[in-house]
C-alpha cells in the first residue's frame, strides 16, 4: 500500500451511516472513494455528492448513492487531495482544475479532511503554480490585472498546444508560479475581490484534518 491509498483508505474510515459525504478528487481521493465503495457493500448507509464527473463516475461504480449537489444544504464530512498543505493545515488545490467546485463542497462540510502523500507537506505555500480560475468574457484584461498586482509569472492553462484549458464550470484557469506565499491569507483575500476571478486554489482556515500517508504505508494524522 502507498502514501496515497493509506491516507485515502484511512480517511474513508471517519464515514459513519446516515452521512453525507463529499467525494473530492484526484489520485489520493481516488482511494478514499474506492474504500468507501467497499464499505458501502458491506452495508454501510451513506449518500454522496462529487466534485469531478470523474469522482461522480467513480462512486457510481462503486454504488455509493449519489444525490444532487443542489439537494444538499450541508454535507457531514467531505474528503478531497491537495496539491501542498502546510503545518496550519492551509493548502494549493486546483491542480486537476476542479476547484471551485472543491472548495463550495469543502465548504458545506462539517469536517473537512485532506488527503495527501508526505511529498505536498510542505514549510511555505507557493512552490505549486496557484491555479486561479477566471471568467473567458474580457480574461485578457484579469491577467493584466493580476499581473499589475504582482510580480508572479501568470500562465493561462493550455489543454493543448492549441486550445485553452477549461474548467466543468466553463472558465479559464490562471497558473501563479508566486514561488513562496509569504501571507496565503492575505493573498486569499486580495485575489477575491480581483473582477473577474471566479475562484482561487488557497483553501485558508476550511481544512479540519489532514490524513498523510507514507511510502511504507504509514499514516499520520494532524488536527
Ligand atoms: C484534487 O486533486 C486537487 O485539488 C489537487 O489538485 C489534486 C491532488 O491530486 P492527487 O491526490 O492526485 O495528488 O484534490
Amino acid at each position: 500500500m502507498n502514501g496515497k491509498q493509506a491516507a485515502g483508505y484511512l480517511a474513508a474510515d471517519w464515514v459513519k451511516d446516515g452521512m453525507t459525504v463529499g467525494l473530492g478528487t484526484g489520485s489520493t481521493a481516488y482511494w478514499a472513494i474506492e474504500r468507501l465503495g467497499q464499505r458501502v457493500a458491506e452495508g454501510l448507509l451513506i449518500q454522496a455528492i462529487a466534485t469531478s464527473s470523474a469522482s461522480e463516475e467513480l462512486a457510481r461504480k462503486y454504488h455509493i448513492p449519489m444525490i444532487e449537489a443542489a439537494q444538499v444544504d450541508r454535507l457531514d464530512l467531505a474528503i478531497d487531495g491537495a496539491d501542498e498543505v502546510d503545518h496550519e493545515l492551509q493548502l494549493i488545490k486546483g491542480g486537476g482544475g476542479a476547484l471551485l467546485r472543491e472548495k463550495l463542497v469543502a465548504l458545506q462540510a462539517d469536517h473537512f479532511i485532506v488527503v495527501a502523500d508526505d511529498s505536498k507537506k510542505v514549510d511555505q505555500l507557493g512552490v505549486f503554480k496557484l491555479p486561479i480560475e477566471i471568467v473567458p468574457f474580457s480574461y485578457e484584461w484579469t491577467l493584466r490585472k493580476l499581473r499589475s498586482l504582482y510580480p508572479a509569472d501568470f500562465q493561462l492553462r493550455q489543454q493543448d498546444t492549441n486550445q485553452l484549458y477549461v474548467t466543468d464550470n466553463g472558465n479559464y484557469i490562471v497558473d501563479a508560479a508566486f514561488g513562496r506565499i509569504e501571507d496565503a491569507a492575505l493573498l486569499a483575500q486580495e485575489l477575491d475581490h480581483v473582477t473577474g476571478v471566479v475562484e482561487h486554489g488557497l483553501f485558508i482556515d476550511i481544512t479540519q484534518t489532514l490524513v498523510l500517508g507514507f511510502a511504507d504505508g504509514h499514516t499520520e494524522v494532524i488536527e
